[in-house]
């Protein structure tokens, strides 16, 4: 007898843009095969959990006919590319999403095993298949690519092994920034595993854009660590040979130097609830999803509520890489029917969550995640009760604060940018890390190592008092840490070209 083994299947949906059907069709498959509804992920897309394993293929199948894959949504490969979550916004934001599409094709496998295995496609008995990109042996490990467009950070564009920040200019999209050798996974007590910021190496014109991204990825799958995968990813790669090398390679590779990166600022890496309007009159609302579980609950019908939805919308559902949701392109006289199917099935929360509730990330962690070491999802409903308290003590419920919770230190909810992250070492028990900025281009710092609840909000409390106290007009939680000294300044980073 075989032990009942159950999986964990994620799609790849590049740029988290879905229609209605697909959405249909992906919920279906949440009560049809999975046990825990629909998740959205950090990267822009579905994991539905508990798929027993004779349920797989039908899983996948019923994925594959939706029209989606789960082809290298895992793996050591270029995995789903995420963008900002709003390609609607105007011309160049939509271009800037074609743009992710293509990249996201462009780098998937060539292999038909995968259709042979899952999808009844024809066997390819004694031919030889060639994967021109990754070659037999793939990456050394998992890479990953992220598209922002200034002034939304919304896709942690550092924190991925290379990011792409669009450069519009009077609505044209001109190029690309590049920023390569983000990536948050670490070990706890050891120092040769780290999280690490992107390095922003210079500029590439949009038809540049994919022989760019083979460049980068061909130098990582020639130089990486095969021998230690705690040592693999681009970041380690770039660190050992040094990023002026490993430029110079890509480059060569290229074919052509880098152009200088452009001006850029972001201003925030969160999402903007509620309606906003975008090119050509239509409309789009942002709502949030805790830690991105669709489930049906006593007052909280999100489940059925996104499926009376999908059944009347015209337009497309986007999935954000905060693990929330954007009902995207709707008309103005759409909007009302829209406003009262979300409140009917309280999907409407963002209207009275506080500012930290409305800025918290959490990672899957327990019961599903086997490299948990703390909860995570589970414990966000527990902690932002007792953090918006003391909060609300010093006066502070309005303040945006960014707050991460990952069960371990491998980062899925990238904690290392939250201002206040807590990343999981026993049960019950959370390094407090504090002091990274509001748009994803600081790394936060240890600042207390080990502790419980108590123990956190303990810690928290006299910086809320100096931070209702002593703070300077706009000036963010992770700022202000910096400012007065409670934690010092990191060294500056090659993010440069900020304006
Ligand atoms: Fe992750 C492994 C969940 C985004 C870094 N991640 C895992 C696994 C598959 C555990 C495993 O290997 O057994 C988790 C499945 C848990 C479960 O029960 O579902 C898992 N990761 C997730 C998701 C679902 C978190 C979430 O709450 O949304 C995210 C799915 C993304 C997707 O759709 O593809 C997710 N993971 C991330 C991110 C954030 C990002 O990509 O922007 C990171 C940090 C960025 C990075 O890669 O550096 C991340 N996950 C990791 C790592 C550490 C990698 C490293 O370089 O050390 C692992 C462990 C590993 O690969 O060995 C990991
Ligand atoms: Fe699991 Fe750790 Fe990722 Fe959380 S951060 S989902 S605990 S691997």
């Amino acid at each position: 007898l075989e032990p009942a083994y159950s999986f964990m299947v994620r799609a790849r949906l590049a740029g988290g843009v879905m229609t209605p059907a697909q959405w249909l069709a992906f919920d279906a498959i949440a009560s049809d095969y999975a046990s825990s509804g629909l998740r959205i992920t950090t990267r822009q897309t579905f994991q539905w959990h508990g798929v027993i394993k004779h349920n797989l293929k039908p899983t996948i199948a019923a994925i594959d006919a939706a029209m989606a894959s789960t082809i290298a949504a895992c793996g050591d490969i270029n995995r789903n590319v995420v963008c900002n979550a709003n390609p609607v916004e105007s011309a160049a934001h939509e271009l800037a999403y074609a743009w992710a599409v293509r990249l996201s094709e462009h780098l998937k496998p060539q292999t038909r095993a995968y259709h042979e295995i899952w999808l009844d496609g024809e066997k390819l008995v004694g031919e030889e298949e060639h994967e021109p990109l990754y070659g037999p042996t793939y990456l050394p490990r998992k890479f990953k690519i992220g598209l922002a467009i200034p002034p939304l950070n919304d896709v942690d564009v550092f924190a991925q092994d290379l990011g792409l920040i669009a450069i519009v200019d009077q609505g044209e999209l001109l190029g690309f920034n590049v920023a390569i050798g983000g990536g948050m996974g670490a070990s706890h007590g050891d120092p040769s595993t780290y999280p690490r910021l992107g390095d922003v190496i210079g500029f590439v014109r949009p038809e540049r854009l994919l022989a760019l991204a083979e460049s980068v990825i061909s130098v990582q799958r020639d130089w990486g660590d095969r021998q230690e995968r705690k040592h693999a990813r681009l970041k380690y790669t770039i660190d050992t040979r040094g990023l002026e090398v490993f430029k110079a390679e890509v480059e060569r590779r290229l074919g052509v130097a880098l152009a200088p990166a452009r001006a850029f600022r972001f201003e925030h890496n969160g999402d903007r609830y509620g309606w906003i309007q975008g090119h050509a009159g239509r409309w789009h609302l942002t709502l949030q999803v805790e830690s991105g579980r669709l489930l049906d609950c006593p007052g909280q019908t999100w489940l059925s509520g996104m499926r009376e939805l999908a059944g009347v919308h015209t337009g497309d559902i986007r999935l954000t890489c905060n693990q929330n949701l954007i009902i995207a392109n709707v008309a103005a006289v759409d909007r009302a029917g829209i406003d009262a199917i979300v409140a009917r099935h309280g999907l409407d929360g963002y209207l009275k969550h506080s500012a930290i509730r409305q800025h918290a990330v959490a990672c899957v962690a327990l019961p599903t995640c086997a490299l948990a070491m703390a909860e995570s999802e589970r414990y966000l409903p527990q902690i932002l009760p007792k953090l918006e308290a003391l909060l609300d003590s010093h006066g502070l419920i309005d303040a945006p604060i960014l707050l991460r919770l990952s069960g371990c230190p491998n980062g899925c909810s990238r904690p290392y940018l939250g201002e206040i992250a807590l990343v999981g070492r026993a049960p019950g028990r959370y390094d407090l890390r504090l002091a990274a900025d509001f748009s994803g281009q600081r790394l936060n710092q240890v600042y207390r190592e080990n502790i419980d609840e108590a123990s956190i909000l303990e810690a928290l409390d006299p910086l809320f008092a100096r931070y209702a106290a002593e703070r300077s007009a706009g000036e963010g939680f992770g700022d202000f840490l910096l400012r007065v000294g409670i934690l010092a300044a990191p060294p500056s980073r090659r993010i440069a070209a900020t304006v």
